[in-house]
């Protein structure tokens, strides 16, 4: 049986549930310009595209050359469409609005253009992370974004991998389209995701173990303890340093990817951004049966102050989530 396309699924969406058709429009234009990202990132050296841009993004990080050209596709490919009324970027310190020149519509969209970049030049998996909030405010400023993740009518990642994949959720479940290289299309090649509510595999950094809050310390410490431990089973563990691919390895077999705040900077409540990071990978986790907490708090309620601030994140399968916090409680 042939498979769906994403444009067929997104049809039978919204003949089903009702989506509104330019929200399904904004999500295959999104899913245009992955594709032009996906066809970037695989030139590799042989594009050109590789290295430093010698610039820095509103973070201080130094930016890729891929960071800012695949921040640039998706300003291109949805700038025009009359599907939003502003774009927010982790490479862009404010929001742009749509152009006079092109009709504006009801959607904010948000996005991590390239994240994991620091697998960029190793040729390991990285991707792109988008979200979608209503847009109540006609100007395109900080202030229309601040809304809780619960507020997202949409939201999803793309991961450039041995295959280009791209996973998404407008509220009703967590759906897997594959791209298929010889037509140029998406294909569904999972519905309905769902993560086991329990698991033995933990993704964090090890390395910034001896910075860590003593209930992280105490929950990785009872992982490595194994069947001998509190645990009373053995854990395996897994970190690419991209979030994308962790996040969606979890997606696959379930597992828990821990971001936790550290004592390296204390008055930054973590790494990761809550608007185009977390809040996203919040609603796809939850959507598919996961949790995602900032250690205590869940993650889709926290009401943001800023476009750029950081949260910790502890996200994944249900019970191992709920473990962590209980331990942080
Ligand atoms: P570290 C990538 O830069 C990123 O934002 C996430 O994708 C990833 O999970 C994390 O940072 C990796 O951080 O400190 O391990 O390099």
């Amino acid at each position: 049986m042939a498979r769906l396309s994403l444009t067929h699924f997104l049809i039978r969406c919204e003949r089903t549930s009702g989506m509104d058709a330019n929200l399904r429009l904004l999500l295959e234009t999104v899913a245009r310009a992955v594709k032009t990202i996906s066809h970037a990132v695989g030139h590799g050296a042989l594009g050109g595209v590789l290295g430093s841009a010698q610039t820095s993004n509103v973070q201080g990080e130094t930016q890729k050359k891929l960071d800012i050209i695949a921040n640039q596709m998706l300003i291109e490919a949805n700038e025009w469409g009359g599907t939003l009324a502003a774009m927010a970027s982790e490479e862009m310190d404010q929001p742009v609005g749509i152009p006079v020149a092109y009709p504006r519509g009801d959607y904010l969209l948000l996005f991590d253009p390239l994240d994991g970049s620091s697998n960029i030049d190793v040729n390991v998996s990285i991707g792109t992370i988008f979200s979608v909030l209503r847009a109540h405010d006609p100007k395109a400023e900080e202030a229309a974004f601040l809304q809780p993740g619960t507020s997202q009518v949409a939201a999803g990642y793309a991961v450039y991998g041995p295959q280009t994949q791209f996973v998404i959720t407008v509220g009703q479940g967590v759906h897997e389209f594959t791209l298929d290289k010889d037509t140029g299309s998406f294909l569904l090649t999972r519905e309905n995701l769902r993560i086991p509510a329990q698991t033995q595999e933990f993704a964090i950094n090890m390395s910034n173990m001896r910075h860590w809050e003593a209930p992280v310390r105490r929950y990785i410490d009872e992982c490595l303890a194994g069947a001998d431990g509190p645990r009373g089973k053995d854990f395996n563990m897994r970190w690419v340093a991209s979030m994308v691919s962790d996040v969606h390895r979890i997606m696959q077999r379930g597992g828990i990817f821990l971001y936790p705040r550290d004592r390296r900077e204390p008055g930054k409540p973590g790494k990761l951004r809550l608007m185009y990071e977390a809040n996203p990978m919040a609603l796809l986790i939850e959507q598919a049966g996961g949790a995602a907490s900032n250690g205590t708090q869940r993650i889709l309620d926290i009401q943001p102050t800023s476009l750029h601030q950081r949260v910790a994140v502890v996200l994944g399968s249900r019970e191992e989530v709920e473990y962590v916090a209980r331990l942080s409680a």
